[in-house]
């Protein structure tokens, strides 16, 4: 039974992996190529945002069980949980699960489970069991009677968990698991059961692979429909928020919520990589990422259209995260708005994000500052609301009583 497990890729997937397997008993390695995160981790620190992660990753480092370092090193099972993203001409960007995937290779040895995590094109895990025989002749990927002894194992089980609620879907969620061939699927199957309650649904890796790409798909092109409906309502002159939510009441309609753009880096980057395998057959899909990209420009000229009423406008921009109640600005296109705004210089942006103490350097312009949320509020002309972040529940409401609100979330409806 598999007692030692090494996880490469130390960040908001491969963290929480690393340090709940290090609580339930796994000796556990993890490696990163971030010297900062590895020096932190040691001690005991977090260099992410998670709710509980600090608390979790201080208990598996002060139990021994997990400790980290810039190299992998000999174990059980291998977890890679890498990034993977596009780019810029929206192709896959492979090289992150390609590096991870060579940098383990040295250390396996027959008996070996390795099970790609990073959410990725169909294909990838079998060319992962390419790159291990084509590098190493002395293991196998396939199973037959002379093979036996040298044969190492590779699965797909993408990680599906949500930002802000990571460590209890870790172990609750149900995990689709594709091997390469059947006896991967069950070698990996067994290593989750040990983990994880929710169910373990087994397959091959091309259907885990295009699985996953299939519920990020599937969520971008529901909110993609949010959006569209956003445009046609303020077209209409209809409250896209109470359409919304008298639409819900239909026993089978369930629309989620337009936004000012789909951020992260899994939803608005996943559809790509079905679009880039089947252009053709993925019309749909490849709107969908056109409407949602399309929205914080839409955003960005509604708040240059009122601000063009004042001489000197300073507008309020609530919430930088790419959602609520979390601290990730990446590929956030709340972000992508402010930058904008500056840009066309619309006016002097005071930016209001509790979870963080320091702009982004694409931020730290003469005309933008980060302050409080009354203070960013009480000096403006224009209150713009980019996330809703629980904290903004608190806004008292009378302060916004003189200002111009443009509420992309729905948030004070
Ligand atoms: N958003 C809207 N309207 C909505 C819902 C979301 O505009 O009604 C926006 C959010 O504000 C955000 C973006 O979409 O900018 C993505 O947020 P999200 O909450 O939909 O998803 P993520 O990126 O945090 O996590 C998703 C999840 N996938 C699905 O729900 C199908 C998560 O389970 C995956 O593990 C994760 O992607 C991943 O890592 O792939």
């Amino acid at each position: 039974m598999a007692k030692k497990v090494c996880v490469v890729g130390l960040g908001y997937i491969g963290l929480p992996t690393a340090s709940l397997l290090a609580v339930k008993g796994f000796q556990v390695h993890g490696v990163d190529v971030n010297e900062r995160a590895v020096e932190m981790i040691n001690r005991g620190e977090v260099h992410i945002y998670e709710p509980d992660l600090d608390i979790m990753v201080k208990a598996a480092v002060q139990s021994g069980q997990l400790q980290v370092s810039g190299e992998p090193e000999e174990a059980d099972v291998f977890i890679l949980a890498v990034p993977t993203p596009f780019r810029q001409d929206h192709k896959p960007d492979l090289s992150y699960v390609k590096q991870a995937a060579m940098s383990i290779v040295p250390y396996l040895q027959p008996g070996n489970l390795v099970v790609l995590e990073s959410t990725s094109p169909v294909g990838t895990t079998e060319k992962i069991a390419e790159w291990i025989v084509e590098a190493r002749d002395d293991l196998s990927i396939s199973e037959s009677l002379h093979t036996a002894c040298s044969r190492v194992y590779v699965a797909h089980c993408p990680e599906r968990v949500m930002p802000g609620q990571i460590l209890r879907e870790l172990v609750e969620n149900d995990r689709i698991i594709g091997g390469i061939d059947s006896q991967s699927t069950k070698q990996a199957a067994a290593f989750y059961n040990r983990f994880v309650s929710g169910k373990l649904l087994e397959t091959n890796a091309r259907t885990a692979e295009m699985a996953k790409l299939t519920e990020n798909s599937f969520r971008d092109v529901n909110i993609a429909f949010a959006n569209e409906l956003s445009f046609i309502c303020d077209h209409l002159n209809i409250n896209v928020w109470e359409l919304i939510r008298l639409a819900n009441h239909h026993p089978r309609v369930q629309i989620l919520q337009p936004g000012p753009g789909v951020g992260g880096h899994c939803i608005a980057v996943d559809p790509w990589f079905l679009v880039d395998a089947a252009p053709e057959q993925s019309k749909l899909i490849h709107t969908a990422r056109i409407v949602n990209d399309f929205k914080p420009g839409y955003v960005v000229d509604r708040v240059a259209e009122r601000a063009g009423r004042f001489k000197e406008p300073i507008i309020a921009c609530l919430g930088l995260s790419f959602k609520a109640n979390i601290d990730d600005l990446r590929e956030s296109p709340s972000v992508e708005i402010v930058e904008h705004l500056s840009r066309l210089q619309v006016g002097r942006v005071n930016i209001a994000e509790p979870h963080i103490q320091v702009l982004p350097e694409s931020l730290q312009l003469e005309h933008v500052a980060l302050m409080t949320t009354e203070e960013a509020i009480r000096q403006s002309d224009i209150v713009l609301l980019l996330v809703n972040h629980d904290v903004f529940q608190d806004i008292d409401r009378n302060l916004l009583k003189e200002k111009i609100v443009i509420d992309t979330r729905g948030f004070f409806n």
